[in-house]
């Protein structure tokens, strides 16, 4: 790998793990064997908490990897240590912040589905997750809003909502998972980890996401002019992506 600075960056569901689930046994070795070999960063929409508990760490996570970065890199981790937080009240402030959370409110309270649970909203650090079948519902529950949602678009003119009535706030809207969509300012997408990243003087980023078509939650990153995009289809392909890619190095 002769001078050149190496990270590899992953993204978390549908790219370590099936989507919300627990990392597997496999991809866990595979891991560690890869971290003892190349610096490596996580960066998940979710929150830390979620991101520990699938990555089967807890909130430990954030010592097992180089970087980990949760909620995009709104909250940032580096050896284990917060190296910085966003907050999506402070940029807001409270009143534009519950117009818009009464906003959501009032508008899931006018759709039916097949089922709803609880959790509707989901307020983090730097973003605001809304999850019209609500983030409590099983898993089960969970697979079946997802292709409901394929099929009526539930989300998509959600969104579309929001940005015809929210056209000021200087929010993204971001449909990242299966049941819900993040609500962050604009700018406070994936690429916002590389502020953190670029301080370290990496030659080569590599960065594998499966969600790095226009309007996924990895694309932003994925085309920036500083990261090498890897798209792939599951866990397994990235484990076979990210082999291939060692072994050309190592030529
Ligand atoms: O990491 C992708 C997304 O994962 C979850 O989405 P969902 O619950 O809809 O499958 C959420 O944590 C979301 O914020 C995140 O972007």
């Amino acid at each position: 790998m002769g001078r050149e600075k190496i990270l590899f960056l992953f993204d978390i569901d549908g790219t370590l793990t099936r989507s919300r689930q627990d990392v597997t046994a496999k991809m866990k070795t595979f891991l560690t064997e890869l971290c003892q070999r190349v610096p490596v960063g996580l960066v998940g929409g979710s929150d830390l908490a979620k991101i520990g508990e699938q990555m089967g760490d807890g909130l430990d996570v954030v010592k097992s990897y180089e970087y980990v970065f949760a909620e995009n890199g709104l909250v940032a981790y580096k050896k284990g240590t917060c190296i910085g937080k966003q907050s999506i009240l402070d940029f807001m402030g409270e009143e534009k912040l519950q117009t818009f959370i009464n906003y959501c409110l009032q508008y899931m309270s006018k759709i039916t589905l097949p089922v709803k649970r609880g959790n509707f909203v989901e307020f983090r650090s730097g973003m605001i997750n809304i999850c019209p079948v609500g983030r409590s519902c099983s898993q089960k529950e969970r697979d079946d809003f997802c292709n409901y949602d394929k099929e009526h678009k539930m989300r998509e003119t959600f969104v579309n909502d929001l940005r015809k009535k929210f056209p000021d706030l200087g929010l993204t809207f971001s449909i990242g998972g299966q049941i819900s969509f993040d609500c962050f300012p604009t700018g406070w997408d994936k690429t916002f980890c590389l502020k953190y990243i670029q301080k370290d003087g990496y030659t080569k980023i590599h960065f594998f996401g499966d969600k790095t078509f226009p309007g996924g939650n990895d694309y932003e990153l994925f085309i920036h002019k500083d990261v090498i995009g890897h798209s792939v289809t599951s866990p397994d392909d990235t484990i076979e992506q990210v082999k291939s890619l060692l072994a050309e190095m190592e030529k």
